[in-house]
């Protein structure tokens, strides 16, 4: 067995010393300290040794195995810094490739056109507040005037979450702050809204901007200038603007406020629906029904409110046909912004 030990110590020295490359490094490594490699093999054999000769034949070829290992690990790290060195020193970098550009994201095209609203209006005065997405009946229908009985209190159109509800609209927002604040107030909420809806123009979570203004004397005069503002600054200085009578049940008297078709300039194409017009938003004189819910004295103060939908405006602004496109994320749609 020491004989045996003797030449594999003797085989080993000479191999090693020949080694060039790691993969040889890894082969060596294999026929020697590997599962049938030649000390697994010894220490088979050594089990048929007469018992009084087993410890020390055991200690001998754990001794080499030691050796062998030792070797190995030590020209493993020569060769690795070698390796190292030569890569650094060779053609293998080429320093004048230019470097990996990282990829910066964008604004959502909803969020920059938020965005745009918002500095509109707070250049105006007004100051943005936000409220809970999940609401209670009184704020989300009775305090603004809308009766049980009204077709947007229909499973169809609200998310119900027991005697809750996602949100319609931010209007209870307005609700919470007239409730906390004493007027005069200028406030606008923006925020995300919930409509069991679905199709080319509707989603079932899209975003909203209401405002409201309370003061004295105010006029519904006050309200079509702010809005007019707004409009020519959104669309441009030269968009021209239409009020229509409408009806909410949160204001009186209410209008819808179209602006001249942006794809066609009036004269009339699928989009506008041949009209040459293309509604924009909703807006009124808040109803003294609403003003008495919060007890602000409807004698006293008077208050315009508006609404629009801010996927809408974004359709419009940027020729989007689908509103779906807005909530895919597939980022060819999201890099044009
Ligand atoms: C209070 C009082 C009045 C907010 C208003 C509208 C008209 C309106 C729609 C536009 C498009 C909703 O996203 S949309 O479908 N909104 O037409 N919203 S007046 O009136 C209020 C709000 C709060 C306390």
């Amino acid at each position: 067995m020491i004989k045996k030990l003797k030449q594999h110590q003797d085989d080993f020295d000479l191999l090693i010393s020949k080694v060039s490359s790691l993969k040889e490094l890894k082969q060596l490594r294999s026929e020697f300290l590997g599962k049938k490699g030649c000390v697994s093999l010894m220490l088979n054999e050594m089990r048929s040794l007469p018992d009084d000769q087993k410890p020390q034949a055991g200690k001998h070829i754990n001794e080499f195995k030691q050796s062998v290992a030792t070797l190995i690990q030590e020209k493993t790290q020569v060769f690795e810094k070698a390796f190292d060195q030569t890569s650094v020193n060779s053609e293998e970098f080429d320093t004048t490739l230019p470097g990996r550009r990282n990829s910066s994201g964008s604004i959502h095209p909803v969020t920059q056109i938020m965005d745009e609203i918002i500095s509109i209006f707070f250049s105006l005065g007004f100051k943005v507040e936000e409220g809970p997405e999940i609401e209670s009946d009184f704020y989300n229908f009775e305090a603004l005037n809308i009766p049980k009985d009204h077709p947007a209190r229909d499973m169809q159109d609200t998310f119900y979450i027991g005697n809750d509800v996602l949100r319609t609209h931010t209007s209870p927002v307005q609700i919470h702050v007239m409730e906390n604040q004493k007027p005069p107030l200028r406030i606008i909420a923006p925020g995300k809204v919930f409509r069991c809806d679905s199709d080319v123009s509707h989603t079932p979570m899209f975003h909203q901007i209401e405002g409201l203004m309370v003061d004295e004397n105010l006029s519904f005069g006050d309200l079509k200038g702010v809005m007019n503002i707004f409009l020519h600054e959104i669309f441009g200085q030269q968009t021209k603007t239409r009020f229509r009578p409408s009806f909410f049940p949160f204001t009186c008297p209410s209008a819808e406020v179209d602006i001249e078709c942006v794809m066609c300039s009036g004269k009339g194409c699928q989009v506008c629906s041949k009209t040459g017009w293309l509604e924009i938003l909703g807006c009124g004189m808040v109803d003294p029904a609403v003003f008495k819910s919060v007890n602000y004295d409807s004698e006293r103060w008077l208050g315009f409110a508006f609404g629009l939908g801010i996927e809408r405006i974004a359709m419009l602004k940027y020729r989007i046909n689908d509103i779906r496109l807005f909530f895919e994320n597939d980022l060819r749609f999201l890099k044009q912004f």
